[in-house]
């Protein structure tokens, strides 16, 4: 049993997940998974996709290479994608949401090609990411929070802390 949660903090790219697990694990001193970087740094790919601008992850090598912290317990997973953790690794899944204007000029900042860019926008709008999370763990465990703002992100981030600590006052032996 873990004597400390995992956390998903996901969304389609730009709706601020690092930002957001940045201030979190200063806040909370869990540890800030960039699934992005795991991947690149241990190789959990099978190359980069030119047409996407992405890697081409190897599911199996990522969980491998995220096993032993996610056993561990008190992680924060940042990553745009949710559905492939194992439901028992995780206590909390958040789904961070962004209006397409603000969506917009966060991707246009990041020098994106129009073709991904616009790809970005359609999947906030369609919610793919809010409904991946929604398939894949239980209703409750899934909280979609707004993320347009300072305030907001302030306020998102109070919220996950005073979780936190419920979350270990409930577990605690
Ligand atoms: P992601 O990791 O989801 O791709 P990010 O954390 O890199 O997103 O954020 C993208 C940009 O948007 C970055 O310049 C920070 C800014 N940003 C993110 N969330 C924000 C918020 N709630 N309020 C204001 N700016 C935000």
């Amino acid at each position: 049993m873990r004597n400390s949660p995992n956390i998903i903090v996901t969304g389609t790219p730009g709706v601020g997940k690092t930002t957001h697990c940045e201030a979190l694990a200063d806040r909370t001193g869990l540890r800030h998974l960039s699934v992005n970087q795991i991947v690149k740094e241990k190789g959990c790919h099978e190359g980069w996709d030119e047409q996407f601008l992405s890697w081409i992850v190897d599911e199996d090598k990522l969980l491998d290479a995220i096993e032993p912290d996610a056993l561990a317990g008190g992680c924060i997973i940042d990553w745009h994608a949710c559905d492939l953790f194992p439901e028992s690794w995780i206590d909390l899944v958040v789904v961070l949401r962004a209006d397409s204007a603000t969506l917009y000029d966060r991707l246009a900042a990041r020098k994106y090609p129009e073709e991904k860019l616009q790809e970005n926008l359609d999947s906030e709008i369609m919610e793919v990411l809010l409904q991946e999370a929604r398939d894949s763990y239980d209703a409750e465990m899934v909280v979609e929070l707004a993320s347009n703002s300072a305030d907001e992100m302030e306020s998102n981030v109070d919220r996950i802390v005073a979780w936190l600590a419920q979350w270990k006052k409930d577990n605690a032996e």
